[in-house]
């Protein structure tokens, strides 16, 4: 490691100092000055951008863009050919010819493809969905639920007459990544987006992402007849209910041609929806999706519901929506998050994937970064979406939805390496079966290290290890072995295990997730308790409702085991516990060292922001490990092992702590030290 450190150090002295960044420009940092050569077969808005681009930022071979259809092409699809010192670009559309330009121009900051060489090269690229969608959860006032970086980007009171710069940027930067769709609204709506007034507004959006081949879809409020159309129902088998809908799709479709469709929210957290009416959520999606059909709109109907009754809450999905196999319109589409709870830092896949095979399904990821540590803690998701795709064949999901972890910060996401989730979403749903580890490496070349230097090589390499690594470490430090939703009322920032909120929803508290006694801890869902392993396929079934075959990332999410069982590992599970909070502290310590590397291979800016965030992030580890390991010691009655940092905190001062944050906030720096 000395030797590794000097040679740093050297060839930090040999590089200078490097420009100055605000992190503004995401990916999208390429220089401006090549001048290629470039042929369009016509004008228009998206082949201008195209060419563009290309114009400004590609040093290779010239260029000839077609359109062209191909047996072997779907409608975005594309084919870069390299023949006698020339590459063509052929696909059926122009947004096709669009995502080649950024391809080409992706693989060029890679250094790995358009240099002249002596043998001809050929790409083909066809995205794995059609419907690749982006979930914003922005409000109308502008704050955004579970936003970390700032206020939404859509400034609705200004819409349509100004028109901020940001909004072309932010297609730009999701065509470049593949991302073909967008929800601007929160799906916790307002039925005021579907007036007339912000209708204009929404247009006006969607008239800026047109070119970048982007659509614009809305969340509805399942009462909007009644709340906005002052009818006395929303029963979705009402007539005049019926009636207001198709005209309101009438008026939607005549101020925007191309409108997607509708997310919805319905019958979950208290928003309204058909069971308020007695109606199945299959009524209420298909009332919609009759209404959206003649301008070949769709919906996304969300199976998030679960109630505060006996049942388990992580088999309410399943319990409710897989019965209505069948009996959805062919133009909705089921939306159900990875996880059968909430975007946990981990979940097993949610079993209602593969469980409705008469039924459209799609994924959603949660790209903000709600239950791992906001804006201020590292952790790179594509591993735990990679996760997720070794249970669910890709080619089952009909479409991929990722809520949004972008706002007015200049850097868009809050934290550096956030942006890297945003990126890693576009190119995954694009292409499921790129690895986490090659995104992350596309990521850095072209965010943080130059791929030309080789000196840039050994701290990308280190630097990549650290984004490999810092998922499985806030699991580590938060809730490892399969525990789930010890967070903080409210917020979900810090740790509270010992949450008790006096007539609150049971499935709101922590305990109802742990259930840590004095026998030991964890939530049987094995036949012997709830019995929501079998909802499974039969093969997992097995191994996740034996204890002795459950593998311990999932134990405590399926079994209520004694503090002495004895782990993979040998340990028992206390001990196990114990290590595992430590090792994710000692990630973070880690990640610390490694970021100092990289001090004079970038620019200040970014560096030290990283690093600062750095320091809460370790801050937190500790806080997390004390709050969790002295509060289940109470039950355990068992010392940490020797190895084991000891705690820095008393367990009476951290049950203090409540952090002056909404659920749209970030804690500061001086907030959190200030718990202290
Ligand atoms: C938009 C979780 C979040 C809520 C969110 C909800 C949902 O419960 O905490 O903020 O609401 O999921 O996905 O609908």
């Amino acid at each position: 490691m000395k030797k590794l450190l000097s040679l740093f150090l050297l060839l930090s002295c040999l590089l200078g100092p490097v420009s100055a960044e605000d992190g503004s420009r995401l990916w999208l940092r390429q220089s401006t000055d090549a001048h290629a050569q470039i042929t369009t077969p016509r004008q228009s808005p998206t082949l201008n951008i195209a060419v563009r681009e290309l114009k400004q930022a590609w040093k290779g071979l010239p260029v000839t863009l077609v359109l062209k259809k191909d047996k072997q092409l779907s409608s975005e699809g594309f084919r870069i050919r390299q023949v006698n010192g020339k590459l063509t670009v052929t696909s059926p559309s122009e947004t096709g010819l669009l995502y080649a330009a950024y391809h080409l121009i992706r693989l060029q900051e890679m250094q790995n493809f358009g240099k002249p060489s002596e043998t001809d090269q050929e790409i083909t690229e066809n995205p794995a969905y059609d419907l690749r969608i982006l979930n914003h959860w922005d409000n109308l006032d502008r704050s955004i639920e579970r936003g970390y970086a700032g206020k939404s980007l859509w400034n609705w009171e200004e819409l349509p007459g100004t028109l901020s710069d940001r909004y072309e940027a932010y297609a730009r930067a999701n065509a470049s990544i593949g991302i073909n769709a967008t929800v601007l609204n929160n799906v916790n709506a307002s039925s005021k987006i579907l007036s007339a007034e912000y209708l204009e507004k929404v247009k006006a959006l969607a008239d800026i992402f047109r070119p970048y081949g982007i659509k614009v879809y809305l969340s509805i409020n399942f009462a909007s007849p009644m709340q906005l159309g002052g009818l006395s129902t929303a029963d979705p088998l009402d007539k005049d209910v019926i009636a207001w809908w198709k005209q309101k799709a009438k008026e939607i479709y005549r101020t925007i041609p191309d409108f997607g469709g509708f997310l919805v929210k319905a019958n979950s957290e208290g928003q309204p929806g058909p069971c308020d009416f007695n109606r199945t959520h299959a009524e209420g999606a298909n009332m919609l999706a009759d209404a959206l059909k003649p301008y070949k709109g769709i919906v996304m109907w969300r199976a998030f519901v679960y109630s505060p009754t006996d049942a388990d809450r992580a088999k309410q999905a399943y319990l409710e929506f897989q019965p209505l196999d069948g009996q959805f319109r062919d133009n909705v589409i089921v939306q159900i998050k990875n996880g059968p709870v909430d975007f946990q830092p981990r979940e097993p896949y949610s079993p209602l994937f593969g469980a409705m095979p008469r039924t459209p399904q799609m994924v959603e990821f949660q790209i903000t970064q709600e239950y791992l540590g906001f804006s201020n803690h590292l952790a790179y998701l594509a591993p735990m979406w990679e996760e997720f795709f070794d249970f669910v064949k890709p080619s089952s999901l009909k479409a991929i939805a990722g809520v949004a972890n972008i706002g007015t910060d200049t850097n868009w996401c809050g934290h550096p390496f956030a942006q890297a989730n945003w990126y890693a979403f576009g190119r995954m749903a694009w292409n499921p079966s790129l690895t986490s580890g090659t995104i992350a490496e596309e990521w850095l070349k072209q965010t943080f290290f130059d791929a030309s230097n080789p000196k840039h090589a050994p701290i990308a390499y280190e630097i990549h290890n650290m984004m490999m690594e810092s998922r499985e470490a806030v699991v580590d430090y938060m809730m490892p072995l399969g525990l789930h939703h010890l967070f903080a009322w409210g917020h979900h920032y810090g740790p509270e295990p010992w949450c008790d909120v006096p007539g609150a929803r049971p499935d709101w508290m922590p305990s109802y997730y742990h259930k840590a006694d004095k026998q030991g801890i964890g939530f049987d869902r094995s036949h012997t308790g709830s019995n929501a392993t079998a909802q499974y396929p039969d093969s997992l079934c097995r191994l996740y409702d034996d204890i002795r075959t459950c593998p311990d990332e999932y134990l405590l999410w399926f079994h209520h085991a004694p503090w002495q069982h004895t782990m993979q590992s040998g340990r028992t599970l206390w001990d196990e516990l114990c290590y595992r909070y430590d090792h994710g502290v000692q990630q973070v310590r880690s990640f610390q060292k490694k970021w100092d590397l990289a001090e004079n291979y970038i620019d200040a800016e970014r560096f030290k922001d990283v690093q600062s965030r750095l320091k809460i992030q370790a801050r937190d580890a500790v806080w997390w490990k004390d709050a969790c390991l002295l509060y289940f010691q109470e039950f355990s009655g068992m010392r940490a092992p020797y190895e084991v940092e000891r705690p820095i905190h008393e367990l009476d001062d951290l049950k203090q702590v409540k952090l002056p944050i909404d659920n749209h906030e970030c804690p500061t720096p001086k907030m959190l030290n200030e718990r202290r």
